[in-house]
């Protein structure tokens, strides 16, 4: 007897990736040499030691569980069910993770192999993981002459009242990150986005062998100095100069201070989450303290809107700004793009600036748009980019794409997760 498990998540050369959001799977016979009639199989998780984890369920749910008894009909036809990544069980390598197919005597009669690929405290990262990241940004970036271009060119001062400033803020990100990370996915499908947790040390993050630091006299400039053979080497942030150049301003061996002045500066997760007693319309405020600070924990080009997508470290970042907002959305239900806790427009429209920043607007630059006071131009890259396990969001998403990325309400999942935020479906 031999069973077939396909999933719907995956990539036309046949490599599945899943999150923590359940995925269509179907699983049927496809050599019934065995008594006739249906067979009784059980699903469970077949993965390597320490490897991704996945769970079962008949329906799509959050209550998936270690393995599933399913009968496949004698003429081979399929089976429905779903899987879903088994939270806090993510893979560290591609294929870690497997569905096995066993018959009641014990037998393996049918294997997937997948991953469960999460974005990840950056600093928690394997030296593989790590490895794995930094060489597919080194090839988007191809010494200045990559497709990174295209991204560097997108968050500047032009779009800066697209992508700042307005409820649209976080949306705007969530899509430019996916967009991005996608990019490094065609590269290496197994990458994954890192965060920067700004709220704790990250000396590991901030390391020759990771995002790497400039020399300790501050005379010689703010050039980071990678080691010889680092995939950063030949960084440009510009096609014909500029390699990185960051300093921190605060000690690397602590976080960047939660209060400055008084005033409350890269304020902690706690007090993030706790910004707008759960109302959308507080928590976006999120976007001066911490967001705003972390960038000035620095001198360099990072510091600053219309510059700060030339250095790397503005999308690890941004991925801790969306894991915080992830991470509120889960917490306060805030799922339902309808829910004006969820998402609001607040104060009196005030055109033209708040374009792109209501529920169905496309965003620029995925709509293409360049009628002012939008930019002039579209970078090359043009719409957003697909993704071979999911649908969603689209070529031209809108901000009510980025509110429920796990398809909470239905519908597919944006295709990302982060380690510390799982999937519920709630009341
Ligand atoms: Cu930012």
């Amino acid at each position: 007897m031999k069973v077939e498990i396909d999933l719907e998540a995956t990539d036309p050369q046949g490599r599945s990736f899943i999150g923590w959001a359940p995925v269509r799977a179907t699983a049927r016979l496809s050599e019934a040499n065995g008594p006739p009639g249906p067979a009784d199989i059980t699903l469970r998780n077949g993965g390597l030691a320490g490897g991704g984890r996945v769970v079962f369920d008949l329906q799509r749910s959050d209550a998936g569980t270690a393995e599933l008894r399913l009968t496949l009909p004698a003429d081979g036809s399929e089976v429905e069910f779903q899987v879903a990544g088994d939270f806090q069980h993510p893979s560290t390598d591609p294929d870690d993770a497997a569905i096995d197919a066993i018959v009641p005597a014990g037998g393996v009669v049918g294997r997937c192999e997948l991953m469960v690929r999460i974005r990840k405290n950056a600093v928690k990262l394997t030296p593989a993981e790590r490895d794995r990241f930094l060489l597919a940004l080194g090839k988007l970036n191809d010494d200045g002459a990559g497709p990174f271009q295209s991204f560097r060119d997108t968050h500047v001062d032009s779009s800066r009242a697209e992508a700042h400033g307005y409820p649209g803020f976080p949306p705007w990100h969530r899509a430019y990150l996916l967009d991005l990370e996608r990019s490094l996915q065609a590269i290496d499908p197994a990458v994954a986005l890192p965060y920067w947790r700004f709220d704790e040390p990250a000396p590991g993050l901030f390391a020759p062998e990771f995002f790497g630091m400039p020399s300790a006299d501050p005379a010689q400039g703010d050039v980071i100095q990678f080691p010889h053979g680092h995939a950063l080497e030949f960084w440009k942030t510009d096609p014909t100069h500029d390699p990185i150049e960051r300093r921190p301003r605060y000690d690397i061996a602590v976080a960047p201070p939660q209060s400055v002045g008084g005033q409350p500066f890269v304020i902690d997760q706690a007090a993030t989450l706790a910004l707008g007693s759960g109302r959308y319309r507080g928590f976006r405020m999120m976007e001066i303290a911490p967001h705003g600070n972390a960038h000035t924990s620095f001198d360099g080009p990072v510091n600053s809107v219309p510059t700060a997508a030339k250095d790397p470290l503005f999308f690890l970042l941004h991925a801790n700004v969306d894991r915080l907002w992830a991470f509120w959305q889960w917490l306060n239900r805030r799922t339902d793009p309808n829910d004006p806790d969820t998402y609001h427009l607040s104060g009196p429209v005030r055109p033209p600036n708040n374009i792109g920043h209501k529920l169905d607007d496309t965003m620029w630059p995925w709509n293409g748009s360049t009628t002012p006071p939008r930019p002039t131009f579209v970078p090359p890259r043009g719409s957003f980019a697909s993704s071979p396990i999911t649908a969603r969001p689209g070529a031209q998403p809108t901000v009510r794409d980025m509110i429920d990325y796990q398809g909470v309400h239905g519908g597919a999942a944006l295709g990302f997760d982060y380690d510390d935020v799982p999937f519920e479906l709630r009341p």
